[in-house]
């Protein structure tokens, strides 16, 4: 098969006029629970106001699940609060007021059209709602709070619970002008590749340098490899992020292969207040280019939520939240960003 190099620019959009804008605030009005204290509660609302998106809103996120339409979806001019305030310069959960901003409901009410929200018990504080802005100390790390280029990715890889989906909501879009988000279909670059890439990539050959490893080859600590391709429930399943290694030459050329076609497939999509990007986890993989915050409060600020329909009956309350048993394999430098809360700017 040949090679294809157009990006994914066709991510359809579907932008809200004003009026429907107003209308969804006013629908969202009555979701008054605390996403960070009681999820459950604030679900339920949201979910007792199922109507108040537009039927072209719900069409389009039906044609993503039902992969009628391609693995990205940009909804645009959701009405953010009036008032957002400053961009918090620490960690959402510590801050001394845990409160709502106000859009969660948005962010719940489209997710919710796809599957259960989730989230990592290592993660976020175990908020449901994640709240993602440049933090100073995060600067150099491959987390969504930091500054330097952050490397094309499958959310959450490699665990037990991956996200099916993911969702972006942008409150406030970058002052400079400089983001952008990235979003690439891997499901089709790996469509293309022939059959000898594919049964390497299909080898769990492939893991993530750090200081706590569980295998160290030609003196690199690293994780456990990893196929990159693997298959569950008979469904091919792509795990890709930009920073992993390869155990071997053969895998590392393969690898080197994937990443430029990849690469060559990216499409940018600077989010703006009031867009939300909603991505399927399995088909297109997604980043973001290096950033030049201020931490002054005017930053780029976004929320997002994960979500998973493979969840787990039961009591839905805990099993909302997952461990992520690759935590303690993390790198010295994450386990501690995500431990101490960056509470110096
Ligand atoms: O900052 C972005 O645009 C991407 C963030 C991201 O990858 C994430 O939060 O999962
Ligand atoms: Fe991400």
């Amino acid at each position: 098969m040949s090679e294809s190099t157009e990006p994914l620019t066709e991510i359809p959009v579907v932008e809200l006029s004003d009026a429907e804008g107003e209308a969804l605030r006013a629908g969202i009005a009555s979701v008054d629970a605390n996403p960070y204290d009681e999820f459950e509660t604030f679900l339920a609302q949201v979910r007792r106001n199922r109507n108040v998106l537009p039927a072209g809103v719900r069409a389009a996120v039906e044609a993503l699940r039902l992969r009628r339409a391609p693995g990205a979806l940009l909804l645009r001019n959701l009405p953010i609060v009036h008032d957002l305030p400053p961009t918090p310069g620490r960690s959402f959960a510590s801050l001394p007021d845990l409160a709502a901003v106000g859009t969660e409901a948005l962010l719940a009410g489209v997710v919710d059209l796809l599957g259960e929200p989730f989230s990592y018990l290592e993660w976020d504080s175990g908020h449901l709602v994640h709240n993602k802005y440049p933090i100073r100390a995060h600067r150099d790390l491959q987390f969504g709070s930091n500054a330097v280029e952050f490397l094309l990715h499958t959310e959450t890889p490699f665990r037990d619970v991956s996200p099916d989906y993911l969702a972006l909501l942008c409150l406030r879009g970058d002052p400079t002008g400089q983001a952008k988000t990235r979003v690439a279909d891997i499901t089709r670059v790996v469509d293309a590749l022939d059959d000898a890439d594919l049964a390497v990539l299909a080898q769990a050959r492939y893991a993530f340098e750090t200081d706590n490893p569980v295998v160290v080859i030609d003196g690199r600590g690293l994780t456990e490899p990893q196929p990159i391709i693997s298959y569950r429930d008979g469904t091919r399943v792509v795990e890709y992020v930009g920073d992993l290694v390869a155990i071997d030459e053969e895998s590392q050329r393969t690898l080197d292969e994937l990443t430029r076609r990849v690469l060559a497939v990216a499409a940018d999509v600077p989010l703006v207040t009031g867009d939300l990007l909603v991505l399927d986890n399995s088909r297109v993989v997604h980043g973001r280019n290096a950033i030049v915050p201020s931490y002054d409060g005017t930053d780029r600020w976004l929320q997002r939520m994960l979500v998973t329909t493979r969840l787990l009956d039961g009591d839905r309350e805990t099993g909302r939240l997952v461990s992520d048993r690759r935590y303690a394999n993390y790198p010295d430098d994450y386990q501690k960003a995500l431990s101490r809360p960056a509470a110096h700017p």
